[in-house]
């Protein structure tokens, strides 16, 4: 027989339990808590739909043109605009990506009305907080290009930036030489614009998320961590390839990107290696939003493996002051504002010199040679800056 004293101890007890408990939850947050267990439940259902369909949120993935068409109406640029928000009201997570066969360069200029030539965009109603240069190496692969600028120019007006989109596009047939057209990308965005930030970005890749900022970190900064090609996460540690993000702070201080990575491999852990080598180091957004799809593609005719990787890298640490933007000679051959982005079509000549065929050039007359007639050409900045650009 259970004694009332004894009975009334047990509601005592209770109650207190209750009491307690009542107390821990209002202090976190009732709400917070409830919808905290309600979470528990969603979670495996989302997760489980994202290894089928390879979307990591649960938020649908959008159409990347979706948000944008309120900007069309009244779209001119004034100079006393108020700054952007810090964040975007236009940026909506996960984006869809296809890739229509029938899609045509007129097709997605009618689509960014807002584009103004040579690929340069500002946000129509407020003034950018971010200024960020796009440098695209590219040879023979304007089919991937389209689907690119389809897809970059929403993601980037989305993310309401001041932004410009270069292509490098390396002349000629010898070996391609990606890191050395991103030292040319950089250098002639840089003459044209003062980009606070710039990001070297294949042309292969679409980013699937557009809250992976195309901004600048504090330190260089690797954006393409989850490609779909090495199942949504990075393959490596130190892996820097695909697409990345510098200052030009941060771009000089490692002297730019290696001139002598001829062929594919390598460049790109080279340049992983010199952002510590300066003293700095590799930051990265999540891996739930730092993700890519690359169009499915073969090895280039003409960038074949570089079988001189392993050693070149071994060595980066002997090379990257003498081997960088402070020694990147090449020639600019034509430059063109396009639509939707601007074309810079260069000599970036081979392991042998800028113009390795060309016989050597006869001594000029003495009464023809004009202040740069005596010059080798090979300093392709002095002949940049003295046929000054259109
Ligand atoms: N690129 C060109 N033209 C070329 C070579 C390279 O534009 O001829 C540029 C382009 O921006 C490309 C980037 O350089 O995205 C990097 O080259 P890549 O796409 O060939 O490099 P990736 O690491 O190649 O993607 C992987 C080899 C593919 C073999 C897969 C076989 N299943
Ligand atoms: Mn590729």
């Amino acid at each position: 027989m259970v004694s009332l004293q004894s009975k009334w101890r047990y509601i005592f007890m209770f109650l207190g339990i209750q009491l307690v408990v009542m107390a821990l939850l209002s202090r976190e947050g009732y709400q917070r808590r409830v919808t905290y267990f309600i979470r528990i439940f969603r979670k495996s259902d989302a997760t489980g739909s994202a290894t089928r369909n390879h979307t990591a949120a649960s938020v649908p993935a959008s159409d990347v043109y979706a948000n944008l068409s309120g900007l069309f109406k009244g779209h001119s640029h004034k100079d006393d605009m108020p700054y952007c928000p810090a964040t975007s009201p236009l940026i909506g997570g996960p984006i869809h990506v296809s890739f229509p066969s029938g899609l045509t360069l007129a097709e997605v200029q009618k689509k960014n009305p807002l584009v103004l030539r040579g690929g340069r965009y500002r946000p129509p109603h407020c003034e950018a907080r971010h200024r960020t240069a796009i440098v695209i190496p590219h040879r023979n692969r304007e089919h991937h290009l389209k689907f690119l600028l389809y897809y970059l120019h929403p993601f980037l007006q989305r993310q309401q930036l001041n932004y410009g989109i270069y292509v490098i596009h390396q002349a000629g047939n010898y070996t391609f030489n990606r890191a050395k057209l991103m030292n040319v990308g950089f250098r002639e965005a840089m003459r044209e614009e003062d980009w606070d930030c710039l990001f070297f970005h294949d042309v292969d890749l679409i980013p699937e998320d557009d809250r992976n900022t195309y901004i600048c970190d504090s330190n260089p900064k690797h954006a393409a961590i989850a490609m779909d090609k090495f199942g949504y996460k990075l393959p490596y540690k130190m892996y820097f390839g695909g697409v990345s993000a510098l200052t030009p702070l941060h771009y000089l201080k490692m002297n730019g990107f290696p001139n002598n990575y001829w062929g594919w491999g390598g460049e790109d852990d080279d340049i992983g290696v010199r952002v510590s080598l300066a003293g700095m180091y590799i930051t990265r957004p999540s891996l739930k939003v730092g993700r890519y799809k690359m169009i499915k593609h073969t090895l280039d005719k003409g960038n074949g493996v570089n079988p001189k990787r392993f050693n070149m890298l071994a060595k980066t640490r002997q090379t990257w002051k003498l081997d960088g933007m402070n020694t990147a000679e090449y020639e600019v051959i034509s430059r063109q504002y396009l639509p939707l982005y601007t074309n810079i079509t260069v000599n970036i000549g081979t392991e042998a010199g800028l113009h390795p065929t060309r016989p050597e050039p006869r001594p000029p007359a003495k009464n023809l040679a004009g202040p740069h007639a005596a010059e080798a050409p090979l300093d392709s900045a002095k002949q940049e800056d003295v046929r000054s650009d259109e």
